[in-house]
C-alpha cells in the first residue's frame, strides 16, 4: 500500500502538451440492447468467463448518461478525451448519431475528441483469423470518418492490438476465448494490416492526426543467468517489438515475419504507413524467467502448455489492486529505451493510458501513482524524449473485461446499482495539477 502526501510541486510540461483521459465503448456505454453484439457479449454471456459473473450490458449507462460525462470532464479540465466506437453499433440503425451527439457535446464543452476505431469489441461475425477482416475494419473506418472527421482531434486505429492476440486468442482469457497460443499469429498480422488499411482510409477520408495504442513496458530479466536473459529477450520481442517493429520501421522482428501468412512483404508496406504520433499504454514492467513448469496461470486458468517464459514476481514494490507493481522510474526507462531503439522513426509519442485499479473514492495511493508516473514522463521529456499528452486510463470505474467490476480504475466512483457518479479525490489532484499547468 502506498500512501503518501505528494507535496513537490508538478514540473512544468511544455506548451500545448495535451492532457486527457481515456474510455472504451464497450466498458462504459451499456445499451447492449440497441446495438448489434460483439465478441464480449458472447463471451460474456458463457459462465465463468468473468469473475464475477457480470456483463457489460449496462456498465456506466454512459450511451443514456454522456452528458454527465461529458459535464466532468469539463469540470476535471482536461484537453481531450479518449473514447472508443464500438464497431457493432456503428453497424446498427442510428449508432453513428449517438457518437455524433457525444462529439458534439464534447465540442460545445471545449474538450477534443480523440477516437480509437477497435478497442475489442469485435461484431461477432468477424474474426480476425480471416484476412478479409482488416477490409472490412477499413470499411468501418470509413465510415465513421466520414461521419465525424469534421470535428475529431486525432484518430486511433487500434487499441492494445497485443492484448486482444495474446489474451483474447492465445490464452482465450478474454474474447473470443480461443486457446490458439502461437497459431494466434495471423491475429496480430491481420490487426496490424487493418491498421495500415485503416490509416490509409483515414487519409482517403481527409483525417489526419493519426496513431496506434500500442501496450508497452519494460521488461526485466529475473537474473544474469543466459535462461532468463533468453526468456526476457522473447517476451521484450512480444510485447516491445512484435506490434511497433512493424508500424515504425516496417518489418517483423527476427523469426516472426515467416510465421505469418500472406504475402507478408507487401503487407508491411501497408502495415508502415506513416502515422502521426504513436500512442503507449503503460502500467507496469515485467520480470521475466525462463520457464518454470509445464503449467502457467493466468486470470485464475491454468494451462497445461509451457511457454518460453514465466512472469515473477517483481519483490519490494508496492502493488496495486489488481497486483500490478507500481514502478513509476520504469516509464522513464521505457520512453528513453523506446526513443534509443527507433531513433528519428519514432514519431512524437502520446501516452495513450496509465492508471491504476484502487477501491475508494478517497484514493490517496491512485494519486501517489499518477504523481510518480507524471514526474518520470517529464523526466523523459528532459531527457529529450517528444512525448505530446497523457491520458490517464480512465475517467469512471467500469468494466473490466475478465475482472467485471472488481477493478476500480476510475477517477470518478461509478456506483453500479444506481451509476450515481462520485468524483474521486484524484479527480480534484488532476483537477488542479491541470489548472497549474496553465
Ligand atoms: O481496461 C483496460 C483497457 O481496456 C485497455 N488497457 C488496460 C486497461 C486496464 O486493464
Amino acid at each position: 500500500m502506498i500512501r503518501r502526501m505528494v507535496t513537490n510541486p508538478m514540473p512544468q510540461f511544455p506548451a500545448g502538451f495535451l492532457w486527457g483521459v481515456s474510455t472504451s465503448a464497450h466498458q462504459i456505454e451499456g445499451a447492449a440492447d440497441v446495438r448489434e453484439p460483439s465478441v464480449w457479449d458472447v463471451f460474456t454471456a458463457e459462465p465463468g468467463r468473468v469473475k464475477d459473473g457480470s456483463t457489460a450490458a449496462v456498465a456506466c449507462d454512459s450511451y443514456h448518461r454522456y452528458h454527465e460525462d461529458v459535464a466532468l470532464l469539463a469540470g476535471l479540465g482536461v484537453d481531450a478525451y479518449r473514447f472508443s466506437v464500438s464497431w457493432p453499433r456503428v453497424d446498427s440503425p442510428g449508432g453513428l448519431d449517438f457518437y455524433d451527439r457525444l462529439v458534439d457535446a464534447l465540442c460545445a464543452a471545449g474538450v477534443r475528441p480523440v477516437v480509437t476505431l477497435f478497442h475489442w469489441d469485435l461484431p461477432v461475425a468477424l474474426d480476425w483469423l480471416e484476412r478479409d477482416t482488416a477490409s472490412r475494419f477499413a470499411d468501418h473506418v470509413s465510415v465513421v470518418a466520414e461521419r465525424l472527421g469534421d470535428r475529431v482531434a486525432k484518430w486511433i486505429t487500434l487499441n492494445e492490438p497485443a492484448e486482444h492476440t495474446l489474451l483474447g486468442h492465445a490464452l482465450g482469457v478474454h474474447a473470443p476465448g480461443r486457446r490458439l497460443m502461437f497459431d494466434a499469429l495471423p491475429v496480430a498480422h491481420h490487426q496490424l494490416l487493418a491498421h495500415g488499411l485503416a490509416v490509409r482510409a483515414l487519409r482517403a477520408a481527409g483525417a489526419g492526426d493519426i496513431g496506434i495504442a500500442n501496450s508497452h513496458g519494460p521488461t526485466w530479466a529475473a537474473s544474469e543467468k543466459p535462461e532468463d536473459r533468453e526468456a526476457a529477450e522473447f517476451y521484450d520481442l512480444l510485447l516491445n517489438r512484435l506490434f511497433s517493429d512493424p508500424v515504425l520501421i516496417g518489418r517483423y522482428p527476427e523469426g516472426i515475419g515467416e510465421l505469418m501468412p500472406g504475402d507478408v512483404e507487401a503487407d508491411l508496406k501497408v502495415i508502415a504507413e506513416p502515422i502521426d504520433w504513436y500512442g503507449i499504454n503503460y502500467y507496469a514492467p515485467t520480470r521475466v524467467g525462463a520457464p518454470q513448469g509445464a503449467e502457467i496461470e493466468f486470470g485464475g486458468l491454468s494451462f497445461p502448455v509451457e511457454l518460453p517464459f514465466t512472469v515473477r514476481e517483481i519483490e519490494d514494490r508496492p502493488v496495486t489492486d489488481f497486483g500490478w507493481p507500481v514502478v513509476p522510474e520504469a516509464l522513464t526507462e521505457l520512453l528513453t529505451g523506446f526513443a534509443g531503439r527507433y531513433g528519428d522513426r519514432l514519431p512524437p509519442v502520446l501516452i495513450t493510458e496509465n492508471g491504476c485499479s484502487y477501491e475508494g473514492v478517497d484514493d490517496q495511493e491512485r494519486i501517489a501513482y499518477l504523481d510518480g508516473h507524471i514526474r518520470a514522463l517529464h523526466r523523459a521529456v528532459e531527457a529529450g524524449v517528444d512525448v505530446r499528452g497523457y491520458f490517464v486510463w480512465s475517467l469512471l470505474d467500469n468494466f473490466e473485461w475478465a475482472e467485471g467490476y472488481a477493478r476500480r480504475f476510475g477517477l470518478v466512483h461509478t456506483d453500479f446499482e444506481t451509476l450515481e457518479r462520485t468524483p474521486k479525490a484524484s479527480y480534484t489532484w488532476l483537477r488542479d495539477l491541470l489548472r497549474a499547468q496553465r
